[in-house]
């Protein structure tokens, strides 16, 4: 039996900051407050099927896509568990167009959150997993004053933690401070989240690709060359290679992080900057993947080093393990790109 068994993630959390002296214990108790909320989210989406929460709303959320109950539901839980703790200035979530202010009832704080409170949403009404998505940055406007859109935008390197809970056969919250990412299942009698994988490291190597392949013909012709290449047969270099596309993106990543590969959302001819937000999905994962050894680039730049320029902004993406993060690039940068051609999708 393994000696973790009993290490909680709260226990975790405060053993942590213990190693460093000048931590006010505020970070630990915000992660806690996010742990609460996902225990509750992790409790209504088993019961989705239960009970009548299943279905579209009939609104649109800001990116034009059906928002679902659950999606508000769990929207609305982070909003309640976060915003009374006091440690807060300013929070955004993918569900939401502007930036949400603290309560004037509730204590303005140091950090700011960012989150996507259900990613994979198109996902919930047949049982396969998705998930919660969070991101935390110190503010960087004066302290005692309501946050500000400067403090959510902020490069993904300046994050001081990020992590995201799979909702799946069991539940499981993954998070990082920058030094070892961590994760840790959720035992539904007791309802504790305990230790099972610590200090996850991902392969460097793998045999795994995960990519929406129904749109290969908008791809970049070095993005088809690769995926070609890794379904190639040749022993050296293990090809060919695995496709596991759940299409959720936490748990395509979870899934990779364990076992290695490489997850893609690129750009294309039809969609420019690829589908995928940089604040609340690329970002956070970008941090987490690069901690336990991966590394995550939108084709030309480090994710973690975009300056981003508005709340909502999409990135394609490319993340995982380091070998096949570096060969796409190289496959990318080796083929020319007539724009005309690729744009009305003859390459
Ligand atoms: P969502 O935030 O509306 O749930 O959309 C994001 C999801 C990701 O989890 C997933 O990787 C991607 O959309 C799948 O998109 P597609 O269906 O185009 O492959
Ligand atoms: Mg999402």
């Amino acid at each position: 039996m393994s000696e973790y068994r009993f290490m909680t993630l709260a226990r975790h959390i405060i053993e942590g900051e213990r190693k460093h002296p000048e931590a006010t214990g505020e970070l630990s108790k915000l992660l806690s407050d996010l742990s609460l909320a996902a225990k509750v989210i992790s409790l209504e989406v088993n019961k989705a099927g239960l009970v009548d929460i299943l279905g579209f709303t009939g609104h649109n959320n800001i990116h034009g896509e059906k928002v679902k109950k659950l999606d508000m539901f769990a929207h609305d839980m982070l909003l309640r568990a976060m915003e009374y703790g006091g440690h807060l200035c300013v929070m955004a979530s993918e569900e939401e167009e502007d930036i949400i202010h603290i309560s004037p009832h509730y204590k303005v704080g140091k950090y700011v959150l960012l989150f996507d409170p259900l990613d994979g949403s198109s996902n919930i009404d047949v049982n396969i997993s998705i998930g919660t998505i969070f991101s935390i940055y110190k503010r960087i406007s004066a302290e005692g004053k309501p946050g500000l859109i400067e403090d959510c935008l902020q490069q993904g390197i300046k994050q001081i933690a990020a992590g995201y809970v799979v909702y799946g056969s069991s539940t499981i919250l993954v998070y990082t401070t920058g030094e070892g990412v961590h994760g840790f299942t959720l035992d539904p009698s007791f309802g504790e989240f305990l230790l099972s994988h610590e200090k996850i490291r991902t392969p460097k190597k793998s045999r795994i690709y995960s990519i929406n392949e129904g749109n290969y013909l908008y791809w970049h012709p070095g993005l088809k060359k690769f995926i070609k290449y890794l379904q190639e047969e040749d022993e050296n270099s293990g090809r060919p290679y695995s496709s596991r596309y759940i299409g959720s993106m936490v748990a395509d990543i979870h899934r990779n992080l364990l076992y290695g590969g490489i997850f893609m959302y690129p750009s294309d001819s039809r969609n420019p900057k690829g589908k995928l937000r940089l604040m609340y999905e690329c970002n956070p994962m970008a941090f987490i993947v690069e901690a336990a050894g991966g590394m995550a680039t939108n084709g030309k730049q480090r994710i973690l080093e975009i300056q981003p320029e508005s709340l909502h902004e999409r990135t394609p993406i490319f993340i995982g393990s380091q070998a096949e993060v570096k060969t796409v690039m190289d496959f990318m940068a080796k083929e020319e790109v007539n724009n005309e051609a690729y744009i009305s999708n003859k390459i």
